[in-house]
């Protein structure tokens, strides 16, 4: 398993140190984000989690290899590139043995962290349970990485392209508990509030840390939601998305949209129709949740040696 591993520079530095590395996925890069905001971005989110004392990881596909931390050049080729594959668990092994070259997912990337000893993993927003999904089928293989890889996930809800009801309650089911910091309430990623709160209000790194860690050392494996809403001011309105998000499920239905493209579908339809507005908001909160992952790493490093 080694073998697959590669780590960067300054990863494999913060490993030999100790230091708290943070995951960061590159779907959101590929599949989330347009070229040049998606590389941009993962630089500048990189930034944050530096500035708070941790080390930030992406994680990808190249060559063969879980590369662990990326070069400006690898970001470049995963921001720019045409063939990059999206993988989730499913996807990983063969995109290994091939060599292609991989986009990681909120499941994908869990694995790899996992593998890598990172505690700690931000995106922006989990897969879950699809609309429809009574016939359709369409569950995330994010919702059952959860169920069984033992890394905290903080990212800003999930959209409301989901079936957000069901997805807790799967959760629920499968034992993974879900954390909101600073408000009771799930936050719907566009928007703070979904109407659903979450399991456990929890607003200092370190409260999250004891928590999260109970819940290992009691043998409970799999992973913890951390949601953060997205701040205030890029906050977009309820009314205003709601109904381009209900507009791009029907495209979605309409063009025949199946499988793993109805995801990256939704987003990027939903960029064009708020002109870009979504865009905006996808980066503000991503960016915040780097700074509330890296303090978490930070605090949960400590409680490794309490
Ligand atoms: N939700 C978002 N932005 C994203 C994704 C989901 O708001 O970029 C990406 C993540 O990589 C997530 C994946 O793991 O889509 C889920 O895809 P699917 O629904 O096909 O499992
Ligand atoms: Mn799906």
């Amino acid at each position: 398993m080694q073998a697959y591993l590669q780590f960067s520079p300054e990863v494999q530095a913060a490993r030999a140190a100790g230091k708290p590395v943070v995951a960061l996925e590159s779907t959101i890069i590929s599949h989330g984000m347009p070229y040049p905001q998606n590389v941009q971005t993962a630089r500048e989110v990189e930034q944050v989690i530096r500035d708070a004392g941790a080390v930030p990881a992406t994680i990808a596909l190249i060559d063969g290899k879980i590369c662990v931390g990326l070069s400006n050049e690898q970001l470049e080729l995963l921001g720019q590139s045409k063939d990059a594959l999206k993988v989730s668990r499913r996807d990983l092994a063969y995109v290994l043995a091939t060599k292609k070259l991989g986009a990681t997912t909120v499941a994908a990337t869990m694995i790899c962290a996992r593998l890598a000893g990172i505690e700690v993993f931000v995106t922006g927003g989990i897969g879950g349970v699809h609309r429809g999904a009574e016939t359709s089928f369409d569950i995330s293989a994010d919702l059952q990485e959860l169920a069984q890889t033992s890394v905290a996930v903080v990212c800003a809800g999930v959209k409301s392209i989901l079936d957000i009801g069901l997805t807790l309650e799967y959760l629920e089911t499968h034992g993974v508990p879900v954390v909101s910091v600073g408000q009771p309430g799930f936050p719907a990623f566009f928007t703070r509030e979904s109407g659903f709160n979450a399991d456990f209000q929890l607003d200092s790194p370190e409260d999250q840390a004891r928590f999260i860690r109970a819940k290992w050392l009691l043998g409970l494996d799999g992973g913890v939601v951390v949601s953060n809403p997205v701040p205030e001011a890029h906050a977009m309105q309820n009314d205003e998305i709601d109904g381009i998000i209900a507009q791009a499920l029907r495209e979605a239905d309409e063009q025949g949209v199946k499988g793993k493209a109805v995801t990256p579908f939704l987003l990027a339809r939903i960029k064009e129709l708020t002109g870009g507005r979504s865009l905006a908001t996808n980066i503000a909160l991503v960016k915040h949740n780097a700074l509330v992952g890296a303090r978490l790493a930070v605090a949960l490093g400590k409680t490794a040696h309490e």
